[in-house]
């Protein structure tokens, strides 16, 4: 690939001269983890397979409803969000995929968009449709809903829209076409909880009809916000029913900031994959609500035990475990190509340690309800400090060993503020 961002030769000289201490660090790790029977090396083998997706939105900087600070070499279009997505990826080597979301990433040509990614060494992930905002030019509102609308003719549109969502995802690779809805209410009564619920239902089925062979439909549930009084799909519960009801295709897909504070996230994991339908993840943190901040800043232990669950999963697969794993979250004061860098180590860091539990220490002490020592496998894990072996999956895969240290000596933002236009001043999450 000749197009790639980041000069290879600036990586490798960067990681030159940080390489002696990682391998020092490595084995000294090797030697700690081999006295407990764990080889170091298929760890790392497993590690270097995991991958997660970057949303196309999250190159530029975010915001609230009240502001917006964009940094100057910002994105402005879906090219140049690729090309940084591509940054994250060459010096991460753990993000190959990028999930758009349409109409915000709409271009005319979508294979040429797709080989495009590819010269960039990238791929697209689940395709994201937005039926909780209204487009110029669009002939219905969805300030009565969307999916769940009152209003017939603007259920025909969101239904239509995500039918395109479809189209265009065939065209970009991808497989997956996820659905979250902002419709809801606000005021007691505003809508009847049961009819909103049953219209949804029928124009998601209309979805899940145009879904071709291998592709699935990922609902994504959000308790409050846009809707302050009641979400359609507004929890698991809701989400899981809808899925089971729509059909084998038809998957739940877990953000972790959309649960009420203090939701046992790790049991959600647990109970969508016993009966088959974990179907994606937004990872991103949160300590109020919806508030999208960067995987693993506020809670990394939360982040391990839904890891811990995952892996259960994964030995304990049900029919068609793959969940598509996929950052969204927003960042409103750091550079965001910053952000998914450090996100991606997290979120790899959560996966690594939850690898490491004694599986068979912990269920044995399950069994014996020895709470402590099943507590204490878990608890050894986490304490591992990890960081060696993520180090030397990027090295080896040609990634940087320090990434934000590699991006910083590489000047790419500054580059980019020169060749880029400013962005305008403004609010809201795109
Ligand atoms: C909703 C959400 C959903 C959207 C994205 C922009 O809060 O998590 O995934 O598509 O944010
Ligand atoms: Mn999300
Ligand atoms: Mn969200």
């Amino acid at each position: 690939i000749s197009t790639l961002p980041i000069s290879t030769e600036l990586i490798a000289e960067h990681n030159a001269a940080l390489m002696a201490s990682v391998d020092e660090d490595y084995d000294a790790l090797g030697r700690k983890l081999s006295r407990t029977g764990v080889d170091i090396d298929v760890v790392k083998n497993k590690v270097a397979e995991f991958t997660v997706a970057v949303p196309s939105w999250g190159a530029g900087r975010g915001g609230t409803r009240f502001a917006k600070f964009p940094i100057p070499g910002e994105p402005t279009n879906i090219h140049e969000k690729l090309e940084d997505c591509a940054v994250i990826n060459q010096l991460s080597q753990a993000t190959p995929r990028v999930s758009p979301h349409f109409p915000w990433d709409k271009v005319d040509d979508y294979s040429a968009l797709r080989e495009e990614a590819a010269s960039l060494g990238l791929g697209f992930d689940a395709v994201n449709s937005n039926t909780f905002q209204d487009q110029l030019g669009q002939a219905h509102s969805y300030s009565t809903g969307s999916l769940s609308s009152t209003d017939a003719a603007t259920r025909a549109q969101a239904v239509e829209h995500n039918i395109e969502c479809i189209e265009i995802g065939q065209k970009l690779g991808s497989t997956d076409l996820t659905v979250w809805v902002g419709d809801g209410t606000n005021f007691p009564g505003q809508q009847d909880l049961g009819r909103s619920l049953d219209r949804y239902l029928d124009s998601a089925a209309e979805v899940y009809a145009a879904l071709p062979g291998t592709w699935r439909m990922l609902l994504e549930h959000k308790m409050f916000e846009p809707a302050f009084y009641s979400s359609v799909i507004s929890d698991w519960g809701s989400s899981i029913l809808a899925a089971q009801s729509l059909g084998d295709k038809c998957k739940c897909l877990v953000d972790l900031g959309h649960h009420a504070p203090n939701v046992n996230i790790e049991q959600i994991v647990a109970r969508l994959h016993r009966f088959g339908k974990l179907g994606g993840f937004h990872f991103n943190d949160s300590k109020y609500g919806d508030d999208d901040l960067d995987s693993g800043s506020i809670n990394p232990h939360q982040l391990f035990l839904v890891f811990n669950e995952l892996i259960e999963a994964e030995l304990h697969p049900r029919e068609g475990f793959n969940p598509a794993y996929m950052i969204d979250q927003s960042h409103n004061v750091t550079d965001p190509i910053e952000s998914m860098m450090a996100s991606a180590d997290a979120i790899l860091t959560a996966y690594t340690k939850a690898i490491l539990v004694d599986r068979q220490g912990l269920t044995a002490a399950q069994e014996a309800n020895d709470t402590m020592l099943a507590f204490q496998a878990l608890r050894s894990a986490y304490k591992t400090d990890t960081s060696p072996i993520l180090a030397k999956v990027r090295q080896e895969k040609g990634g940087a060993i320090d990434m934000i240290q590699a991006y910083r000596t590489s000047k790419y933002r500054e580059r980019k503020s020169q060749a880029r236009k400013p962005v305008g001043l403004g609010s809201g999450i795109v």
